[in-house]
Formats: C-alpha cells, sequence, structure tokens
C-alpha cells in the first residue's frame, strides 16, 4: 500500500464514519482526530532500545525516536490528520450541512502547542503563527539541524497542501496529573506544574491568532484548548475527597483561559482498579473493611457529577465563609450524606428578615454566570430572596424570584434551584446573601439549608 493509497483509505472510512451521523440529521460540533497521536500510529515500531521511532526507511536519522519529540517525516504524519479533515469537510458539505458548525480537534498525548512536540513544529514555533500561507514544515522533510530537505513528493497534491495550522480548530492534549503529595495548594500546584506552565506559554501565541470575526463561532478564539482525556489515580493519600478537590481546583484554573473549552472524564479505570459494571453504571470496591468483613462499594456517579462541572465554580457551602449573618441567629454546618461532601450550611432563621452573607466567592474574570444553589427542602423551611455584592460591605442587588423550600413531610427533598443569570462586571471575590422574606403557611419555621453553589459563566 502506498501513502496514497493509506490516505484514500483514510479518506474512505472518515466518510463512512461520518455519514452514521450525518444520514441521522446529526452534525458533531467538533471532531477529534486520533487518539494521542504522537506516540502511536500507522508507522512507529520499537527501535532497538525498546522507543518508540518511526518506520521510515528513507529518512532515518537522529529525528526518528520519539522520545525527543521530532520527528523525520511530521509531513507524511501531518497527511494523515489532513487526510481525515479534508474528508470530513467535503463529507459535511455534500451531505448539504454548514461545515462551519464542526470544528475540528487533533489529540496528542502531550500538549500540541510546546515547541518540542510534533504539533509544536507548526502550531507552538514562534516563526510559524501567522507567518506565511503554509509551513513548510507541511511539506518538506527536515534533517535533525533544521536544515530543510526535500519535497515530500509522495504525498498526494491536494493534502500536501493543505495547511494543517489552519485546519486544526482545537488543540487536544491527554493529562493524567500525577498523586499530590499532600492536600495543599502547593501541593497541588506541583502536580499541574507542567501544564499550568503551558497554558501560560500559548496566552501569547494564542492571541496573536485571535479571534474569529465572523461565522458561528465568531468571537471565540481561533485556536482552542481541549483536554481530551483527565483522570486521576485513586491511592491511599490521593483519597476521593482529595481528587476532588485537586480536580475542582484544577478546573478552575483551566477557567481562567477563555480559550480552553474543558476536559473530559476518561478511564475510570485508572482511578481505581476494582471498577466494576452494574445496574448501567460503574462502580468500584473501596478498600476492604475489616470490621463489615466486605468490599464497600462506591458509587462514582455522585462523585463524577461533582466533578465534571468545567467552566464553573462548584462551591460547597459548608466550606464557605459566612461574612455577615443576623444577631442572634444561628449560621451551622449540618451533616446530612444526601447532600454533597455529606454536609451543608444552614441559617436557623426565626423570622422575616433573617439573612446570611457567604462571602470568598472568587470569580476568575468579569462577566454574565448563572447561578444556581442546590438546597435542601424541609417542613421548617422559610422563602429566600437571594441578592449579591461586589464585596460584603457593597450595593446588594436582588436576582431570581423569591424560592420557597418548604415541603411537608419529614424526609426532606433536594433540588437545584436555578436563580437565573446575573451580570458581574469585575472579576474577584463576591458576596451572596440569603434573605429570608417570608413563610409558606404550613412552614414550621424560617430555616434556610443549601448544599452547593454552581456559578457558570454564559458570556
Ligand atoms: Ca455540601
Amino acid at each position: 500500500m502506498t501513502y496514497a493509497d493509506v490516505c484514500a483509505q483514510i479518506d474512505a472510512n472518515t466518510r463512512a464514519m461520518l455519514d452514521l451521523f450525518l444520514n441521522a440529521g446529526i452534525q458533531p460540533d467538533i471532531i477529534i482526530v486520533e487518539n494521542e497521536a504522537d506516540s502511536g500510529m500507522l508507522f512507529q515500531y520499537l527501535d532497538a532500545n525498546g522507543n518508540m521511532a518511526l518506520r521510515d526507511s528513507s529518512f532515518s536519522g537522529p529525528y526518528t525516536t520519539v522520545a525527543s519529540g521530532h520527528y523525520t517525516c511530521y509531513p507524511k504524519f501531518a497527511g494523515f490528520f489532513k487526510a481525515v479533515i479534508l474528508a470530513a469537510k467535503d463529507e459535511i458539505t455534500k451531505k448539504g450541512f454548514n461545515q462551519q458548525y464542526t470544528r475540528f480537534s487533533v489529540h496528542t498525548t502531550s500538549n500540541p502547542f510546546r515547541d518540542d512536540t510534533m504539533f509544536g513544529l507548526v502550531f507552538g514555533s514562534t516563526d510559524n503563527v501567522l507567518n506565511g500561507t503554509k509551513p513548510d514544515r507541511d511539506q518538506y522533510y527536515y534533517d535533525s539541524n533544521g536544515v530543510k530537505g526535500q519535497l515530500m513528493t509522495m504525498i498526494p497534491d491536494n493534502i500536501r497542501n493543505a495547511n494543517l495550522r489552519d485546519l486544526v480548530d482545537i488543540m487536544g492534549t491527554s493529562l493524567y496529573p500525577s498523586s499530590p503529595a499532600g492536600n495543599t495548594q502547593a501541593d497541588f500546584d506541583a502536580t499541574f506544574s507542567q501544564i499550568n506552565s503551558d497554558m501560560a506559554s500559548w496566552v501569547s501565541r494564542i492571541n496573536a491568532y485571535g479571534k474569529r470575526t465572523s461565522g458561528p463561532f465568531s468571537g471565540d478564539y481561533v485556536k482552542q484548548f481541549l483536554i481530551v482525556e483527565y483522570a486521576t489515580r485513586t491511592n491511599s493519600t490521593f483519597t476521593v475527597p482529595v481528587q476532588q478537590a485537586h480536580t475542582t481546583y484544577f478546573f478552575n484554573q483551566l477557567a481562567q483561559y477563555p480559550w480552553a473549552l474543558g476536559a473530559m472524564w476518561w478511564e475510570p479505570t485508572y482511578a481505581h482498579n476494582n471498577w466494576y459494571g452494574g445496574d448501567g453504571s460503574l462502580y468500584r470496591a473501596q478498600a476492604w473493611d475489616a470490621t463489615l468483613q466486605d468490599w464497600p462499594i462506591f458509587n462514582p456517579i455522585q462523585t463524577l457529577t461533582t466533578w465534571g462541572s468545567f467552566g464553573d465554580l462548584h462551591l460547597e457551602a459548608e466550606s464557605l465563609s459566612v461574612g455577615a449573618q443576623s444577631s442572634g441567629v444561628t449560621v451551622r454546618v449540618f451533616a446530612d450524606t444526601n447532600l454533597y461532601g455529606n454536609s451543608g450550611s444552614i441559617l436557623d432563621g426565626t423570622a422575616v428578615g433573617n439573612y446570611v452573607t457567604y462571602t470568598g466567592i472568587n470569580l476568575p474574570q468579569a462577566g454574565t454566570y448563572d447561578i444556581k444553589v442546590r438546597v435542601k427542602k424541609f417542613n421548617t423551611r422559610g422563602i429566600f430572596q437571594f441578592a449579591c455584592a461586589p464585596s460584603l460591605n457593597g450595593a446588594y442587588a436582588n436576582h431570581g424570584n423569591p424560592v420557597d423550600l418548604y415541603v411537608a413531610g419529614t424526609n426532606g427533598e433536594y433540588d437545584l434551584i436555578d436563580i437565573g443569570p446575573t451580570q458581574f462586571g469585575t472579576s474577584g471575590s463576591k458576596a451572596f446573601r440569603f434573605t429570608v422574606t417570608g413563610k409558606n403557611a404550613s412552614s414550621g419555621g424560617y430555616t434556610l439549608a443549601f448544599d452547593y453553589l454552581e456559578i457558570t459563566r454564559v458570556e
């Protein structure tokens, strides 16, 4: 099979796979090409030292070891990606869809903007950002000294001449952070040092590409970023609560970059080796319980729900600072296994006008955020009005309608209340106030109980 034959096969397979969606009226938002492409596709093999290397007899040389991050035949490798994207764009158009609505992502093991990676040769090298109509490296062999070699004529013209830099919208990568040494921010920062460094280094490059000025994604960055695989490993010190804190911390950091689309959770088996399927879901056995003489099971669904809200600030009410409260009225943490973190924050209100103000709600940037609060309804609850201010002693503005937390009976109910979009003119710490405005005629009191806040940037 010649190189051109492989490209033709890629073209046919791409169309066949995509037709399953398009024929059902479904146009993908994002097509991710390959799976950790830079360490294993089509022409790689293990060399005498056991390193991944490129099967390329024509252009063997110092650049053949993948560990170096360089590729002798980048144009051939890039050609496979271009073959997929060109075929997909053409098929989408042929089926009557507007191909502008589909973005294309590559997925590499290491971040594709870093200079010493395959894609970094095109996307990351400062000289190539925006300069020239097409990076030469898409077409020419370069030797280990960076000397330009011959045109890769075995690559079909339409593929070789296409500009991968312009075809790829979203840089995708995997991220499996190491287990932190402890449970402090410094410990967490240490596990994310490489990705944080990368993210910071991309700011100028992504800004150089600029934003789209037309089309369905007008206003978005031309180049965006997605963590295609993300997971943390469970061990004796990296327990589930620590992982939650660790992951929440990281997601909030990612949210500071408007061109970062988020992260997709991947490979639950990586988190623990005792995962089992059952009842349509996954669960895993926790550590052997000597008292119970059993393997207690841990249902990850709640955990994944808790972790899976990239771009959101997920703040447990019981962990928020109480900046202010009505005098003589208690605000306390209460336990309930139906609450996230197994606890919440309750205002033991006794009258209309009682309030609690939570502080330290740190918004990464100005903008409009949708605010949701999970509550525990009960037969002694009051009605609250939500208000927020730029600071504890700032000007409060009401948002959303009064919410009645009364429910009959003694079991309680749990509900995620959508307060609605709220505009914040500045980033930084905000104050959220919940004030009792009344109670249902059947309610026995004026208490308010909160589980967590979910704050999602909407524009
Ligand atoms: Ca909670």
